[in-house]
C-alpha cells in the first residue's frame, strides 16, 4: 500500500491505489484483497457467492468517492434537491448495472476472467432486493437512475423491509408462496448510519399547554416510540460522478424510552416491546392494491414519512438557520398516497417542533409537495378507518380536522349550497364508517397533481379526482412514465445493444431519442438479418433458461408471445388464455392450419390473498400442461409459466420477446411500463388503448402496433346499458367452444369444480370485459400470425419501434418533473480524493 501511504502524506501526488484504480490489474488484486479481508477466504475455497461479495466490494470501492462527494455537495450548495417517498424501491441486482453506469464493465470483465471466473455467473449470483410489488416500485428505482444521471440532487427515502416481495414456486401448478431472505448473506451495497437515527411516536394522546412566551401549544405524550436508523445505498449516474442516496429506514424499539418509562425492571416486557418495534418493517404487503384497515401497514407509513421529514429538517438546518425557505431547498413528491401522512408530518412539525403559525406553515407545505397518482381502480383508494387513525396518530389527526376545516371552508366560499360538493372533498369519508381520505389529502397538500399516462390524466380529472379538478384545475398535470435504458437495454440486452451502438453509436444511451437514426436502416436487409440474428441468439438464451428452470422444450424459432406482470384481473391474463385455447382447438380440428408456431410465456406473481389471481395461474399451467403434451399439436403450441417473475428474469425475458401483450381492459392500467421495455427490446405489441399504449402507439405508428378491443369510452357506454356478457357466448360459437371446453374439465382431469369460478365469473359477471373484446382479440392476433410469416415485414416493424421509443426513456419523464413541477436544476459534482482535508 506504497501508493495510498503516498497520497496520505501529500494529497497532491494522485497515485491510483488499490480501491480506486480502474486497470484490470488493479481491479483483479482488488478482487483477491476482498475476498481475502473481508469474505476471509483463500481462493481455492471460495464459493462463488464469496467471489461475487469480494466483486462487489471492489465495486463500491469505486464508487465511494463519487457518493461521498455527491452527498457532500448537496449538503453545501443551496440548490433544491428532490425527496423522492415511496413505500417501495424494485431497485434490482445492483452489480451489474454500477458497472455500466462507472463504464468499467468490459475491464472487470476481463480482470474476472484473468481470475478463471465468469462475470455473468457472479452478476447472476446478486439476491434481488425485491422491495417492491410491481410497476409503481419499479418506476422508483428507474427513476432514481435517471435523476442521477441527469445530475439532479436527489435522495429517495423508503422502508428496509427484511422480507421483499415473496418467492413464488408453483407445485401442481400452484402459487406458492416463500419468504424472501435477501439479506441473509449480507448486503454489500448498503452503510448503516446509526447516528443518523430518529424517533418516531406512535399512540397516546395530546395535551395543550402555554409555552414561555404565552403561546398556545399541543404536544403529543406518545405510548411507545420507535427507532428508525437509515440504511444507505448508492444510486450512481450513467458515466457521471453523481451518486445519489437510497436511504430506507429500519424500525428498533428505542430502548431508552421504552426500557425506563415503561419497562422498570421487566426484562421480558422489554424484549416484548423490541419484538414489537422491529416487527413494523418485517414485512412488504404482497398486494398491489390497498389492503384496506391494516393497521401494521399505517404503522410503516407513518414510519418512514416522520424519520425522512426529521431527516429532510435536520440536513436543511446544517446550513440553514430556519425552515423559512424549506420550499425553496426541497421537492418532496409522493409516490401516490402511501407516503400521504407527509402533508400533515410536515404541518405537525413545522407548527409543534418548530413553533411556525399555521399559515405560513401551510405555505410551506403545498409548495414543497407533489402527488403522482398511479390508479384509478376505486377500490384501490387508500382509506384508513378513523378510529385506527386517531389510536395511532392522535396528534396526526387533529392536524388533519384542521387542514379540512380550513379547507372546506375555502370550498364553501367557491361552491355555496353545495353538499355532495363538499362530502366528495373532504379529507373525512363520513359515508357509513368514518374513514381518512388519503388521496384527497395529498391533494390538498400538494401544488401539482399528476397522472402517469396522458389518457390516465385526463382520466383523473373526469373521474376521481373531478371535484378537486373543479376546484384547482392548475394544480393538474401529466408526466408519462419512462424506463431507464441502462437496465432495461445495456444491460439486459448487450447484443442489441452492440448491434445499434455499430450503426450510430453510443449517444443514444442517455438520450434515447437518437435512437431515430436507426430508421435509415430499416431497408436495409444485410440490417434487418442481424437484427434478427440478434433476437434469434437472445430467443436460444431464454429457451435454454425455459428448459433448465421448468424442464419444457420450446423452440426459439417460434413466435415468443409473453405477458409478464401482477396477475390481476383487470390485466386479463385470461383472456390470453382463450385465445391459446382458441388456436388449440383449431389445431386439432385442422390439422393443416398454417399459423406461425407460438411459444406462450407468462411470468406473474398473485397477491397470496387474491382468489381469482389464483385461480388464473392454475388455469394457465393446466392448459399448458395438456397443450406442451399433445402429440397431435407436433410442437406448434407451448405453453410455459415462468415461476417468480422479478426484476432479475424481466432482464431476461423482455430482450427475448417477439410480442407484447398488453390486453388490460381500457381505462384500467394507468400506464404500464413493461410496455415500453418490450418495445425497447424490438417487441411488438398487441394491446389495448389503455395506459401508455395509447402513446407508445402514436410514437411506433398505428401500422406498428396490433390494436383490439373497446375504448373507454365504449367500456363505458356497455356497462351503462347492463352488460350481458352470457350474449357473447351464445352467440359466438369458437367462443363457446372455448369456454365449454374449460367447465367440462378437459384441463382438470376431469375435475369440474377446479376452474368453473373462471368461467362463472366471465359468463355472469365479467367486470373486466373479456367476452365482449374477445372477438376483437381474436382478429387481431390474427394479424400478428400473418405479419409474423413475413419475417422481412416483421423485422421493419420491429426496428421502427425501437427507434421511436425514444419518448420512453425515464431520463424524459424525470426531465418533466424537474421543469414543470419540481423547478429543481443540475448540478455537476466535482471528485475530490478522498483523504483531502477539505472534502
Ligand atoms: O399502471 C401501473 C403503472 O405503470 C399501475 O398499476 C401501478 O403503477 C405503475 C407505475 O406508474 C400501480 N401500482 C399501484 N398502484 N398503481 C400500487 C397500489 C398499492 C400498492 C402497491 C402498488
Amino acid at each position: 500500500h506504497l501508493s495510498l501511504m503516498a497520497s496520505i502524506l501529500n494529497p497532491n501526488v494522485t497515485i491510483e491505489d488499490d480501491r480506486t484504480g480502474l486497470d484490470i490489474e488493479t481491479i483483479r488484486r482488488a478482487v483477491l484483497d476482498n475476498l481475502f479481508y473481508i469474505q476471509g477466504k483463500f481462493p481455492a475455497i471460495a464459493t462463488k457467492h464469496d467471489f461475487y461479495m469480494a466483486l462487489a466490494y471492489t465495486v463500491r470501492d469505486r464508487l465511494l468517492q463519487r457518493w461521498l462527494n455527491s452527498v457532500q455537495t448537496n449538503l453545501k450548495k443551496d440548490v433544491k434537491s428532490v425527496a423522492y417517498l415511496s413505500a417501495e424501491f424494485l431497485v434490482g441486482p445492483h452489480l451489474g448495472n454500477n458497472l455500466i453506469n462507472l463504464d468499467i464493465y468490459q475491464q472487470v470483465e476481463q480482470a474476472i476472467k484473468e481470475s478463471g471466473l465468469n462475470l455473468q455467473e457472479l452478476i447472476d449470483t446478486e439476491e434481488e432486493p425485491g422491495l417492491g410489488n410491481g410497476g409503481l416500485g419499479r418506476l422508483a428505482a428507474c427513476y432514481l437512475d435517471s435523476l442521477s444521471s441527469l445530475e439532479i440532487p436527489a435522495i429517495g427515502y423508503g422502508i428496509r423491509y427484511e422480507f421483499g416481495i415473496f418467492d413464488q414456486h408453483i407445485q401442481d401448478g400452484w402459487q406458492v408462496e416463500i419468504t424472501d431472505k435477501w439479506l441473509q448473506y449480507g448486503n454489500p451495497w448498503e452503510i448503516a448510519r446509526p447516528e443518523s437515527s430518529v424517533m418516531v411516536n406512535f399512540g397516546g394522546r395530546t395535551e395543550a399547554y402555554t409555552d414561555d412566551h404565552g403561546a398556545f401549544r399541543v404536544r403529543w405524550i406518545p405510548e411507545y416510540v420507535v427507532k428508525g436508523i437509515p440504511y444507505d445505498t448508492p444510486i450512481l449516474g450513467y458515466k457521471v460522478n453523481t451518486a445519489n442516496t437510497l436511504r430506507l429506514w429500519r424500525s428498533e424499539a428505542c430502548e431508552s424510552f421504552n426500557f425506563e418509562r415503561f419497562n422498570q425492571g421487566d426484562y421480558y416486557g422489554a424484549v416484548d416491546s423490541k419484538v414489537h418495534s422491529e416487527n413494523l418493517c418485517k414485512v412488504l404487503y404482497p398486494n398491489d392494491e390497498p389492503i384496506q384497515g391494516k393497521e401494521l401497514r399505517l404503522q410503516q407509513q407513518y414510519f418512514f414519512v416522520c424519520c425522512s421529514l426529521q431527516d429532510m429538517i435536520r440536513t436543511h438546518l446544517i446550513e440553514n438557520s430556519s425552515l423559512d425557505n424549506f420550499d425553496q431547498l426541497w421537492a418532496i413528491q409522493l409516490n401516490d398516497t402511501h407516503p400521504a401522512v407527509a402533508v400533515a408530518e410536515l404541518m405537525r412539525l413545522l407548527v409543534d417542533v418548530h413553533h411556525y403559525e399555521w399559515e405560513p406553515a401551510w405555505q410551506i407545505t403545498e409548495n414543497t409537495f407533489g402527488y403522482t397518482n398511479h390508479t384509478l381502480l376505486p377500490e384501490a383508494l387508500e382509506k384508513w378507518p378513523l378510529s385506527i387513525f386517531g389510536r395511532l396518530l392522535p396528534r396526526l389527526l387533529e392536524i388533519i380536522y384542521e387542514i379540512n376545516n380550513r379547507f372546506l371552508e375555502r370550498v364553501r366560499i367557491k361552491f355555496p349550497d353545495n353538499g355532495s360538493k363538499m362530502s366528495s372533498l373532504s379529507i373525512i369519508d363520513e359515508s357509513d364508517d368514518k374513514y381518512v381520505r388519503m388521496a384527497n389529502l395529498a391533494c390538498i397538500g400538494s401544488h401539482r397533481i399528476n397522472g402517469v399516462a396522458q389518457l390516465h390524466s385526463e382520466l383523473l380529472k373526469e373521474t376521481i379526482l373531478h371535484d378537486f379538478y373543479a376546484l384547482f384545475p392548475e394544480k393538474f398535470t401529466n408526466v408519462t412514465n419512462g424506463v431507464t435504458p441502462r437496465r432495461w437495454m445495456v444491460l439486459s440486452n448487450p447484443r442489441l445493444t452492440e448491434l445499434i451502438t455499430q450503426k450510430i453509436g453510443n449517444r443514444w444511451i442517455n438520450h434515447l431519442d437518437e435512437l431515430k437514426q436507426l430508421e435509415q436502416f430499416v431497408d436495409d436487409a444485410s440490417f434487418r438479418s442481424q437484427w434478427r440474428q440478434v433476437k434469434q441468439e437472445v430467443k436460444q438464451d431464454l429457451a435454454k433458461y425455459i428448459e433448465k428452470k421448468v424442464g419444457i422444450v420450446v423452440n426459439p424459432a417460434s413466435l415468443f408471445d409473453v405477458q409478464v406482470k401482477r396477475i390481476h384481473e383487470y390485466k386479463r391474463q385470461h383472456l390470453n388464455v382463450l385465445h391459446i385455447i382458441t388456436l388449440y382447438n383449431r389445431l386439432k380440428h385442422n390439422p393443416n392450419l398454417d399459423i406461425p408456431p407460438r411459444t406462450f410465456i407468462f411470468g406473474g406473481k398473485a397477491a397470496p390473498g387474491y382468489f381469482m389471481a389464483k385461480r388464473i395461474i392454475k388455469l394457465i399451467t393446466s392448459v399448458g400442461d395438456v397443450i406442451n403434451n399433445d402429440p397431435d399439436l407436433k410442437d406448434r403450441l407451448k405453453v410455459v409459466f415462468l415461476p417468480d417473475y422479478n426484476v432479475t428474469l424481466g432482464q431476461r425475458v423482455y430482450p427475448a420477446a417477439d410480442l407484447s401483450e398488453q390486453i388490460s381492459t381500457a381505462g384500467k392500467e394507468a400506464s404500464g411500463t413493461g410496455n415500453m421495455k418490450f418495445s425497447l427490446n424490438g417487441a411488438l405489441t398487441i394491446g389495448t388503448l389503455d395506459g401508455a399504449n395509447v402513446e407508445i402507439r402514436e410514437e411506433v405508428g398505428a401500422e406498428n402496433f396490433f390494436l383490439f378491443g373497446l375504448t373507454t369510452p365504449q367500456v363505458a357506454e356497455v356497462k351503462s346499458h347492463g352488460y350481458y356478457p352470457r350474449g357473447h357466448y351464445d352467440s359466438n360459437e369458437e367462443l363457446r367452444g372455448v369456454l365449454d371446453l374449460i367447465s367440462c374439465g378437459f384441463f382438470s382431469r376431469g375435475n369440474r369444480e377446479l376452474l368453473q369460478p373462471i368461467v362463472d365469473n366471465l359468463l355472469y359477471d365479467d367486470p373486466y370485459l373479456l367476452l365482449a373484446d374477445y372477438q376483437s382479440y381474436i382478429n387481431s392476433q390474427e394479424e400478428v400470425s400473418e405479419a409474423y410469416k413475413d419475417q422481412e415485414r416483421w423485422s421493419r416493424m420491429s426496428i421502427l419501434n425501437v427507434a421511436r421509443m425514444g419518448k420512453f426513456s425515464s431520463d424524459r419523464s424525470i426531465q418533466e418533473y424537474c421543469d414543470n413541477i419540481w423547478k429543481v436544476q443540475p448540478v455537476s459534482i466535482k471528485l475530490q480524493a478522498y483523504n483531502q482535508e477539505n472534502a
